[in-house]
């Protein structure tokens, strides 16, 4: 048997380690303190995420793989064949791997922050896919979204950013990186899916499961940066915390200190009083109709929605002429 092809790996996170260092220090250093959610995602939180989408609580996993189950042949009908498909937060890959069979796809080209873990999983899917040319891109395409141009080919562009991965960005800021992908998706367009606004107890408990998975995913960010910026956070001294904030349409987690700490890292450090927090997620709710006016404000062409018979949860294809 021919040994499977490796797939082509190109990585630019890091590239600039110094400024992803001076960058997280300094969102530490504000009032209130922030780490982005990217720092979430080491090899660890990548599993821990895994795990999170395995929890009874969190239903937005489940819930839109039976609209991918139920409408899937459909989509792939709307959206046509011969693409290039490419996977931004890719993750394990297996959202994308489960409608191989329908969207056919030339190529695949899978983005993610967690540059190991992507690797990882890229080799045992081009075993499993000999046919398709697969690539990765180890990147955080929150900020930049730089694809060398031969990684597409001649195929259509369809990006899929399934999992409400928007929601960390506000709408504001969605609108922008919507509109950066609108850029870059002429001839295919965007296939997304987006959790939708709901009782404030089913949100909270997808936030704040009973197992403590959720907690643990939180206070990893900590330990990734640790080992990022050389900071000294006790993981312990930090409570979990996450709650709907209405007026925003958001689940806001954040880590709270228990009690007054002093954390370090080279060349600074400062004071947390008891009960202060460091900001670490936004998960945005939106409604069908704000979204769909979103991805049109973005410079989509008007978008086909999917969604589940409770309407917890939507997919969107949002075609780009
Ligand atoms: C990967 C951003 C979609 O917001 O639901 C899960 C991340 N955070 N539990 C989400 C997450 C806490 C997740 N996204």
């Amino acid at each position: 048997m021919p040994l499977p092809k490796s797939p082509r790996f190109i990585q630019t996170w890091l590239a600039d380690a110094e400024g992803e260092r001076a960058a997280a220090r300094a969102a530490l250093e504000e009032t209130p303190a922030s780490v982005a959610p990217k720092f979430f995602y080491d090899r660890l939180g990548s599993h821990l995420f895994e795990a999170i989408t395995e929890l009874d609580e969190y239903y937005p996993t489940r819930t839109e793989a039976t609209i991918f189950a139920s409408h899937g042949a459909e989509m792939a009908k709307a959206i046509g064949a011969g693409m290039a498909l490419v996977d931004l937060g890719a993750g394990n890959c297996a959202k994308a791997a489960r409608l191989f069979p329908l969207l056919e796809p030339r190529r695949y080209v899978a983005v993610d922050i967690s540059v190991e873990f992507l690797r990882d999983a890229l080799r045992e899917l081009q075993r499993d896919h000999p046919q398709v040319e697969i690539a990765g891109v180890g990147e955080d395409f929150s900020t930049r979204l730089d694809l060398p141009a031969d990684l597409l080919g001649d195929d259509r562009p369809v990006f899929f950013y399934p999992g409400s991965s928007i929601g960390n960005f506000t709408p504001a800021e969605a609108l922008g990186f919507l509109s950066r992908v609108r850029e870059r998706a002429g001839g295919g367009g965007l296939l997304i899916g987006v959790d939708l606004v709901k009782p404030r107890a089913v949100l909270e408990a997808a936030y704040d499961d009973g197992l403590g998975v959720t907690a643990a995913f939180n206070r990893n960010a900590l330990l990734n940066l640790n080992r990022l910026i050389g900071s000294d956070f006790a993981p312990g001294q930090w409570r979990h915390v996450a709650f709907f904030a209405e007026a925003e349409s958001r689940i806001e987690m954040h880590l709270e200190a228990r009690e007054a700490l002093d954390v370090s890292w080279p060349g600074g450090g400062r004071r947390f009083a008891a009960g202060e927090r460091i900001h670490t997620e936004n998960s945005c709710k939106y409604t069908a109709p704000d979204f769909a006016d979103l991805l049109m404000r973005a410079g989509f062409d008007t978008p086909r929605r999917w969604t589940d018979p409770a309407g917890w949860f939507a997919v969107f294809w949002a075609p780009a002429r």
